[in-house]
């Protein structure tokens, strides 16, 4: 068997999982595959060093190897904070308004990427299967390719792929989706964001694209194709049966007092939509006054990339906003918002999902969201609740009996609410049989599985 090695950002593997940490999609989901194979995930540790001289960390545990490198500040400010969060990031969520063109981001980001390709590339031998992650790494094929690495590589973008009319506005766009072009497969998590780029390779590059998403590109060929991304099904059901999720359960449930809750869970991100959200259950507290206090909205939010700017003020708007709606609405024994800085223990989501008649989910644009499959399969088969998603996620694809929403518009949201609220339990349970057997079948497994094939060219 080809050992499989990971590159991305950052390495989450069992020892770094934090119990009550913001552990992103992308952690939650290699975990898993890295134990079935023999792996090795290589990249950034999360620290800071004074001068990087080359030094490697490997550590090996619950049979995942991790091998991890320390980045100078100059480095974490340009191609971290910078190039990654600042330029490509709002870009890759259509925000051209917040993406930052500054040219030592640019140089910065290709720089790190060098160090990722000159530090991995002796760690790998002749079989081994490479697989590598998301936006902050898009040019590091084409480096390994530099360095002699003749295996099959492979890159999946977690992130939405943007329109050409809004990609072109990057400067150096033409080079950076050439290096893509270098992998032996590019993955995309929804046949949408597959469409801009193959409409990018075709009218900006001349490429020619076969109906299989093979693309022939200057004598060179590779394949591009959605694979769209599923939770560990059977770890999360599991952590749903367990006494932490039902005493999550309880406790929610006790502090809400027979209200119906609706439940947010994001990292505190603009994309994720959080503000359109709180507006909408406002226009919904509004629409519906004798209904209002029979609710309550419970938003955990995470904090993220706390030193961006652009997250600083998201935070900000945030609190004012919450704190805007409680004022004007909340009453002596009821407060509509419950807004929660903080992270908790996957079991604890769990249990909180299933408290839940309702999940609201608004992103404004998502590569998948893996927070509305976990709903899905943390709620009661015999009394589950209703998941409102917004139609901008992926995920939305697959879940197509959740109550598909426009997140910019505020009364949507509220009508949608006060649809889930009265839906009869027949209805509910016949939606969300089908979006169960969506997130059951079609789990990280069924997804890693499909993209190694694809890798190892079967
Ligand atoms: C990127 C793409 C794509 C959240 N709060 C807590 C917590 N979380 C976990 C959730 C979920 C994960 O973080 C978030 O995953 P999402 O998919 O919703 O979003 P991103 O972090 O933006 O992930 C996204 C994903 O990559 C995978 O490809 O789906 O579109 O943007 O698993 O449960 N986990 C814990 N405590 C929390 O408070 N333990």
């Amino acid at each position: 068997m080809s050992r499989l090695i990971v590159i991305s950002n950052r390495v989450s593997a069992p020892k770094a999982k934090s119990a009550a940490g913001a552990q992103g999609g992308l952690a939650v989901a290699l975990t898993a595959a890295l134990r079935e194979n023999r792996g090795i995930w290589f990249g950034w540790s999360g620290n800071e060093c004074e001068k990087f001289e080359g030094k490697l960390d490997m550590e090996r545990h619950d049979g995942v190897t991790t091998a991890t490198i320390d980045l100078e500040r100059q480095d974490i400010d340009e191609y971290y904070n910078g190039y990654a969060n600042r330029t490509l990031w709002p870009l890759f969520h259509y925000r051209i308004d917040l993406a930052e063109y500054e040219r030592t981001f640019g140089s910065g980001y290709e720089r790190v990427n060098e160090i990722f390709a000159e530090t991995v590339a002796p760690l790998i031998e002749p079989d081994d299967l490479i697989w590598v992650h998301d936006y902050h790494m898009l040019p590091l094929g084409k480096m390994l390719r530099d360095r002699g690495v003749k295996n099959r590589i492979g890159f999946f973008l977690h992130i939405p792929w943007p329109p050409t009319r809004l990609f072109v506005s990057l400067p150096y766009h033409e080079r950076l989706v050439r290096t893509l072009l270098e992998y032996d497969v590019i993955g995309f998590q929804t046949n949408e964001w597959l469409e801009s780029f193959l409409h990018y390779v075709e009218k900006e590059l001349g490429g020619t694209v076969d109906e299989d998403g093979w693309i022939e590109f200057e004598g060179r060929r590779c394949c591009a194709k959605a694979f769209p991304i599923g939770i560990d099904f059977d770890e999360f059901t599991e952590a749903a049966e367990g006494e932490t999720a039902a005493e999550a359960n309880r406790q929610l449930s006790r502090s809400t007092l027979g209200k119906k809750v609706i439940i947010g869970v994001d990292r505190l991100d603009y994309s994720k939509g959080v503000e359109e959200r709180f507006q909408g259950y406002e226009r919904f507290l509004e629409n519906n006054p004798e209904q209002a206090d029979h609710v309550v909205l419970l938003q955990i939010a995470p904090p993220s990339r706390g030193e961006v700017h652009t997250y600083q003020e998201i935070r900000e708007r945030l609190e004012t906003l919450a704190g805007h709606i409680n004022g004007a609405h909340a009453d002596v024994d009821w407060v509509p918002i419950r807004y929660v800085n903080q992270g908790y223990p996957r079991p604890a989501l769990a249990g909180f999902y299933r408290a839940s008649r309702i999940a609201l989910i608004t992103p404004l644009r998502d590569g998948m969201n893996l927070v509305a499959k976990e709903y899905v399969a943390a709620q009661d088969p015999d009394d589950p609740g209703v998941l409102i998603l917004s139609r901008f996620a992926g995920a939305a694809q697959q879940l197509t009996e959740a109550l598909l929403i426009n997140p910019y518009s505020t009364d949507e949201i509220s009508e949608a609410i006060s649809q889930a609220l009265a839906m009869p339990r027949e209805e509910r349970i016949r939606r969300w049989e089908s979006n169960y057997a969506n997130v059951r079948d079609e789990d990280v497994i069924w997804w890693r599985k499909n993209f190694v094939a694809a890798l190892k060219g079967e």
